[in-house]
């Protein structure tokens, strides 16, 4: 047994809500107005259990043109729809309208009641039925069941109950799991309880003592009681009129067009893109920028419309749109939505989301074409991919994915589970992002390019900082970069070296002919003087070559020489080093410290070297100065 929703569609005084009486019993026809004009103003509700078990709630629309805006209210969420048409009279502008707004709002089935047979001679009724199906020809209601039928006598009910039974066996039934929507159709009051907020549930299931969020708004609040077909119940779920009592909610800050939604999936949106198509009978193009009004869900909004290919969108053409609202909405990629002029006076259009959260979009981008193109036709995969693809740093966590693609987790996660296991996706669960195999290989192969540049250009550099490198590959502040680094570097294929500087592994420093001999020099000058040798400045003007010369071949030494450098000045050679750690290593054997002077007899040097060779020693941890004196680091006291 499933639950469904079924709407009423069709011309004033076809006899729609007659029909839903003759059906159900019950009265859908409830306001006083309603009942002394004798004609529909507000949605009305009925349900009924059908022979199958299905429970069938149905909502009954006002036909007359006037309140078009409470019919788009109540056709948001039903599954099928039944058109009532008047045998007498025939096809009405109305009944073409509803066709039409069904029709864009993709209705997945519905049939047709030709009403009030006990008023046409039985001979007529094949006729009338023929121009009924003609009209229905490329409507969601071709080859659809035309059922005779009488409100008033009931001949034909238990046929077009059957008929409706049977339509219902090819609809798939809601998706009860996942996040729940219910907009709201009805806001009121009712004495000892509160808030009360009734809609169609489009998905999921709420429970009794749920937090739920009401949308656009943001507020949080909780159901206190539930009711579904007027019987209070424990939970509701997708495909039932149910009716939500909330605690912690003002009747004022509710209104009709508000959505209760899951929590913490849903974000508030001005702007959304779309596919348009608009209506064979439109009186006039869809204008750029025109203003218009939008129905969507059971909100009605004032916007425009960005036509992003083209000045203008034909009468039975489409095309895609960013949707401009003077309000927030929530909405998520395949709700439709309807469009009529700004007055409200007739419809134009109608369309699907395809992106409930997009940029603002500039006119002709191939970029945004493409991609709207993908979320248009694809799967919830290729949907996902979309966002991968659409920026060249595209690195998203779920929590970004949820909130772009407003859908819940669990959906989500076995979405991007797939793609990881095709092999598109790459994830990384330490740092709890995603992104696209292509996009990684692509800045893997640019990483490695750009060291060879950086190679060939500078020969003689050890290595490159992460932030020159990411510069160079004109990468910088891309997050993808980094983590293309960081594989590397956990891949061997990089290595680290002092001072955080990055190199290809098997990469050697060069120097050619002119640095190579220079290198050559250096080395002998610092041999000639192991403790005390020339300082830096002193070097340069005795060889007589530029800074920028000796401090290639300089770092080029740090590198493959294991120069040292103690100071800027001063640079002794690691064999240097390790020979005056040797000699007051000696010292500390029968000596418990070491000052100054004492080093000073040991090296057999000046004081203008000993200061900063001890310091470089207590900075490397080989001693530790204590007052005026040095002992060996790891020595206590
Ligand atoms: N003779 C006859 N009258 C009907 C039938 N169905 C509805 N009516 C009448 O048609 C009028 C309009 O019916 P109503 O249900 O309000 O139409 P709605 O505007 O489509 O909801 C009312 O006076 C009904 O009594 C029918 O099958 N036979
Ligand atoms: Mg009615």
């Amino acid at each position: 047994m499933a639950n469904y929703i079924m709407g009423t569609a069709g011309h004033i005084d076809h006899g729609k809500s007659s029909l839903i009486r003759a059906l159900t019993g019950i009265e859908t026809d409830r306001l006083p107005e309603e009942k002394a004009r004798g004609m529909s103003i507000d949605l009305g509700f009925a349900h009924m259990t059908l022979p199958s078990g299905h429970l069938l709630g149905i909502v009954d629309v006002p036909g007359h043109e006037r309140f078009l805006r409470n019919m788009l209210t109540g056709v948001g969420g039903i599954d099928i729809a039944m058109l009532v048409v008047d045998a007498v009279e025939g096809i009405k502008p109305q009944t073409v309208e509803h066709t039409d707004i069904l029709n864009l709002l993709a209705i997945k089935g519905g049939l047709v009641a030709l009403n009030k047979i006990d008023l046409i001679e039985r001979k007529d009724f094949a006729e009338k039925k023929e121009s009924i199906e003609t009209f229905l020809c490329g409507t969601f209601l071709d080859g659809a069941p035309v059922n005779g039928i009488s409100a008033v006598t009931g001949e034909g009910r238990e046929e077009l109950i059957s008929a409706i039974d049977s339509l219902l066996a090819t609809i798939p039934p809601r998706d009860s799991h996942g996040e729940y929507r219910l907009p709201i159709d009805r806001v009121f009051i009712k004495q000892g309880f509160g808030t009360i907020v009734a809609g169609s549930l489009l998905s999921g299931s709420i429970r009794k003592g749920d937090r739920v969020a009401l949308m656009p708004q943001g507020i949080e609040c909780k159901v206190r009681a539930i009711q579904v077909y007027n019987r209070d119940a424990s939970s509701a779920s997708a495909g039932q009129r149910v009716a939500l009592n909330l605690s912690g909610l003002d009747r004022r800050e509710i209104r009709r067009g508000n959505e209760i939604c899951t929590p913490d999936i849903f974000t508030p949106t001005k702007q959304y893109d779309g596919k348009i198509n608009l209506l064979q009978n439109s009186p006039h193009p869809l204008r750029n920028n025109m203003p218009v009004r939008i129905y969507l869900g059971t909100g009605e909004y004032l916007g425009k419309m960005k036509i992003l290919e083209g000045l203008e969108i034909a009468p039975g053409d489409d095309g895609y749109v960013q949707v401009l609202l003077e309000e927030s909405c929530v909405c998520k990629r395949g709700d439709r939505f309807i469009v009529r002029n700004s007055s409200a006076l007739y419809t134009i259009g109608g369309g699907v989301v395809l992106d409930p959260c997009p940029e603002r979009h500039r006119k002709g981008k191939d970029q945004v074409m493409k991609i709207l193109r993908k979320r248009d036709s694809g799967d919830l995969e290729e949907v996902v991919m979309s966002h991968f693809l659409s920026e060249k740093d595209a690195l998203y966590s779920s929590v970004d994915l949820v909130k772009r693609l407003q859908i819940s987790d669990s959906t989500l996660f076995s979405v991007l589970d797939s793609l990881v296991k095709k092999g598109i996706l790459i994830s990384r669960p330490v740092k709890g992002v995603f992104f696209h195999r292509a996009a990684f290989e692509e800045a893997k192969s640019l990483l490695s390019s750009t060291f060879e540049k950086m190679e060939k250009a500078f020969p003689s550099k050890a290595g490159w900082k992460k932030d020159e490198i990411m510069k160079a590959s004109a990468m910088d502040k891309s997050r993808l970069m980094e983590i293309v680094i960081e594989t590397l570097i956990d891949e061997k294929l990089l290595i680290v070296k002092g001072g955080g500087i990055l190199a290809r592994t098997g990469y050697r420093p060069v120097l050619e002919g002119r640095l190579e001999e220079l290198r050559g020099k250096i080395l002998n000058m610092l041999r000639d003087n192991e403790f005390s040798p020339e300082f830096r400045t002193d070097m340069i003007k005795k060889l007589s070559i530029d800074d920028q010369s000796f401090k290639m071949v300089e770092d080029y030494m740090i590198e493959a020489d294991g120069l040292c450098r103690i100071t800027h000045e001063f640079l002794m050679l690691r064999s240097s080093v390790e020979h005056a750690k040797e000699l007051i290593s000696r010292h500390f054997e029968s000596q418990k410290t070491i000052n100054p002077s004492q080093t000073r007899d040991i090296l057999k040097t000046s004081r203008k070297y000993i200061i900063p060779l001890l310091e470089y020693f207590d900075n490397i941890h080989f001693t530790r100065r204590v007052g005026d004196v040095r002992i060996p680091y790891n020595s206590a006291g």
